[in-house]
């Protein structure tokens, strides 16, 4: 089960790598508060075997879990959650494919995306690419100034993503994003462990 806002706090977003259940655990020992497993080239049956595996593991951390993209398989696994971009499918498609009750994230970069996708019903908003980052090669880039006025539009808890790290986390705290959502920061990182950690003893404070 997702709680808004709270399970958003540190928001891991995997991608495909050597070592991701290792890794996602040593996250999830670190304290993220939510996993969303996001594969964009992975064939259905890869994607929905490592879907299988991640939601047991999130489970024995009792950490929710989340499907990027992918609508068929979050409803075949009984995922806590779906999360979509604008360039995946529209937020009414995937509604039809989870049904009424899986909550539905969705990623924008303008104040009239953040707008649409609250109007269209969704739990909560990312908002990125806020820094560049290597993980998205086609991230669009958001000013903090839109984030901002995002923030001031929309009601529904909204999430960071792009770039967060050490180094850019003290610009984005001022906005007091509801989470904020990281691959290689945590991910990337030589102990995930104490990275989740670290950034999850920022976030609380
Ligand atoms: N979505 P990192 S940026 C998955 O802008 C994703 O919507 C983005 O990775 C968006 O923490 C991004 O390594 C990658 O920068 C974030």
């Amino acid at each position: 089960m997702l709680h808004l806002p709270d399970n958003l706090r540190l928001y891991l977003v995997t991608d495909d790598r050597p070592q991701l259940l290792a890794r996602t655990e040593a996250a999830l020992r670190g304290g993220v508060t939510c996993v969303q497993l996001r594969m964009k080239h992975a064939s259905f049956e890869a994607f929905l075997e490592r879907a299988r595996e991640m939601k047991q593991l999130c489970q024995t951390y009792q950490v929710p879990f989340i499907i990027n993209d992918r609508a068929e398989i979050a409803k075949q696994i009984k995922a806590d959650g779906l999360h979509i971009g604008q360039k995946d499918l529209a937020y009414s498609a995937a509604r039809r494919i989870v049904g009424s009750h899986c909550p539905i994230g969705v990623s924008v970069h303008t104040v009239e995306q953040a707008i649409k996708a609250e109007k269209e019903g969704a739990a909560y908003l990312g908002v990125g690419s806020l820094f560049p980052t290597s993980s998205k090669s086609d991230a669009d880039f958001v000013s903090l100034d839109t984030l901002k006025q995002i923030k001031e539009k929309v009601s529904i808890p909204i999430v960071v993503i792009g770039g967060i790290n050490e180094k850019t986390l003290p610009s984005v705290m001022p906005y007091q994003p509801d989470g904020v959502a990281m691959i290689s920061a945590i991910l990337s990182s030589d102990d995930p462990e104490q990275a989740a950690r670290h950034f999850r003893q920022q976030l609380d404070r």
